[in-house]
């Protein structure tokens, strides 16, 4: 992550070394997302701390597709989730989603290797509101590979996402 190194290695010479913790930067906006469980990289307390721009910092897609869940084609854009678990250094083979609703889904790791799924923070430019199943989105590239969908992978696309456990 060559990014995030930068970060670290940007900040070791403006901040106190209290600062940082593995090899991730500390948020210095609203966290919207813990990534836990069993990954090797951490800012806080052995979890992954992210705020926006730490999200906006990782490798991104956008996708336009129409979903189920808006009207019409819309451009869903954000972090690879695949840059994610690199970030965190993940070591397990699922990803529990957790939405702010409490709904959780699981996630094979394999699907985030095969395919380019992204945690979408932006809609057609903008950020997504709470309202609208913000602050993030599990979009699955349903413009490249039209099999995925179906009720399967529908049931994977959690919305307002607030936290992925890794196990
Ligand atoms: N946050 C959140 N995401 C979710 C769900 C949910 O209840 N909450 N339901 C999932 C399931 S099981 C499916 S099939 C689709 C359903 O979307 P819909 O209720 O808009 O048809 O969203 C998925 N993502
Ligand atoms: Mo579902």
């Amino acid at each position: 992550m060559r990014i995030f190194r930068n970060l670290v290695l940007l900040s070791t010479l403006s901040a106190p070394v209290a600062a940082i913790a593995g090899e991730l930067p500390m948020p210095t906006e609203p966290v919207i997302l813990v990534v836990a469980g069993d990954i090797e990289n951490s800012n806080v307390d052995g979890e992954a701390h992210f705020d926006l721009p730490m999200l906006d910092a990782l490798a991104a897609r956008e996708t336009v597709i129409e979903t189920p869940w808006y009207e019409g084609v819309k451009n869903f854009e954000g972090p690879l989730i695949s840059a994610l678990m690199d970030a965190v250094g993940a070591r397990g083979d699922t990803l529990r989603v957790a939405a702010l609703n409490d709904y959780s889904a699981e996630i094979p790791r394999g699907d985030i290797e095969d395919y380019p799924v992204i945690l979408a923070t932006r809609i057609d430019g903008k950020i997504i509101s709470v309202r609208d199943k913000g602050p993030a989105f599990v979009i699955y590239p349903f413009d490249d590979f039209p099999s995925l969908y179906n009720e399967m992978i529908f049931g994977r696309s959690v919305w307002q996402v607030s936290s992925i456990d890794v196990f």
